[in-house]
């Protein structure tokens, strides 16, 4: 890794400026300087007061679409940055899904249950250790078995895993429940690309579908001896080498999504940390999985299992709009594409990267 920015995050100020200059959908887009998996991330951000600003600023006020715009692509912005990994991040991210909430939870749960267990067994032994030490002429007792003992050391941890188990099984149960979605997305994976289609969305086919791959910027960066440098690979102030795509996947927000997922050649895994789970794309195999996404914003992800020589480059990008948006970039796509169907053969299906 090269040297890093500094604790230097742009100013809160900067970040509007650029947010109103740029237009609300690209600023949606950027991350406002808390970085990807590979770049120079900065420390904690105050994105949670900063949204909260926001918000009343849009709701309170309500004079100057640009400003209300500028303050929702900040918190948009600011929901996202809060999405993605930061350097020295230890926790799991918190997501925009009711399922990664539930992930986060149950882990915390778990997390705590570890803590309080460790604490006392731990401080169990430790004091042990120092009340009864030989210099005091502490002499161990004899005894081999304690039957009470036994029942009770197995007793509680086996109370412990049912507690634990059943809220986990009741969201486990929850995220199996892919029905009455308001939009479905079948996800093919390729090597090394993903084909989105909206196979239908309120109840209506949409004929939209499209391929979606690592952007040009990451491409050529990747090559062998291209003497470009990763870090110059960016989306505003973001880094997004290896993690931004030619065409995003464009999701209404607040909408239940069904996606079907399946690949065309080798077993590929659709991951976006933010929506909270990860689903394998396996040729002659749908799975499916939902995902409703609380806040407009831009989400990345990428293939989760190993598929191939370029299975690094297989990023995905979630965009996700509010619907009224979304249903205007779907209505562009439908007739952008109803004329290229009636005289053009499809895409192919497989191409090979
Ligand atoms: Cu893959």
């Amino acid at each position: 890794m090269t040297a890093r920015r500094a604790a230097h995050q742009p100013g809160w100020e900067s970040a509007a400026q650029w947010h109103s200059v740029r237009g609300r959908t690209q600023a949606r887009r950027e991350p406002s300087g808390v970085s990807p998996w590979l770049a120079d991330g900065g420390g904690p951000n105050d994105w949670d007061g900063f949204r909260v600003m926001a918000m009343k600023s849009l709701a309170t006020t309500r004079t100057g679409r640009a400003a209300a715009a500028a303050a929702l692509a900040m918190a948009a912005g600011m929901v996202h940055a809060s999405t993605m990994p930061v350097r020295w991040q230890l926790n799991m991210g918190k997501g925009v899904t009711e399922s990664a909430h539930n992930a986060y939870h149950a882990h915390m749960i778990a997390l705590w249950v570890c803590v309080v267990i460790g604490v006392i067994v731990f401080g169990a032994m430790a004091y042990a250790m120092f009340k009864f030490r030989k210099s005091k002429g502490a002499v161990a007792a004899q005894w081999s078995h304690n039957t009470k003992a036994e029942v009770i050391w197995t007793v509680i941890p086996v109370i412990i895993l049912i507690a634990m188990a059943w809220p986990a099984t009741q969201i486990l149960i929850k995220q199996a429940d892919t029905s009455n979605p308001v939009l479905t997305v079948k996800v093919t994976g390729y090597q090394w690309k993903w084909r989105y289609e909206y196979v239908d969305y309120e109840g209506k086919p949409t004929g939209v579908n499209f391929v979606s791959k690592i952007d040009a910027d990451s491409d050529k960066t990747r090559q062998l001896k291209s003497g470009l440098d990763p870090h110059a690979v960016k989306v505003g102030t973001e880094s997004t080498y290896l993690l931004n795509v030619d065409k995003p996947l464009v999701l209404p927000t607040n909408a239940k999504i069904r996606f079907v997922i399946t690949a065309d050649d080798v077993i590929h895994a659709w991951w976006v940390p933010a929506l909270g789970w990860k689903t394998d794309a396996i040729p002659d195999i749908i799975n499916d999985a939902w995902t409703l996404i609380e806040q407009p914003g831009t989400y990345r992800g990428q293939c989760a299992e190993l598929c191939g020589q370029d299975h690094g480059f297989m990023p995905i990008v979630v965009e996700a709009r509010p619907k009224a948006e979304f249903d205007q970039w779907l209505a562009a796509q439908q007739a952008a594409a109803a004329p290229a169907t009636a005289s053009a053969a499809p895409a192919p299906a497989a191409p090979q990267g």
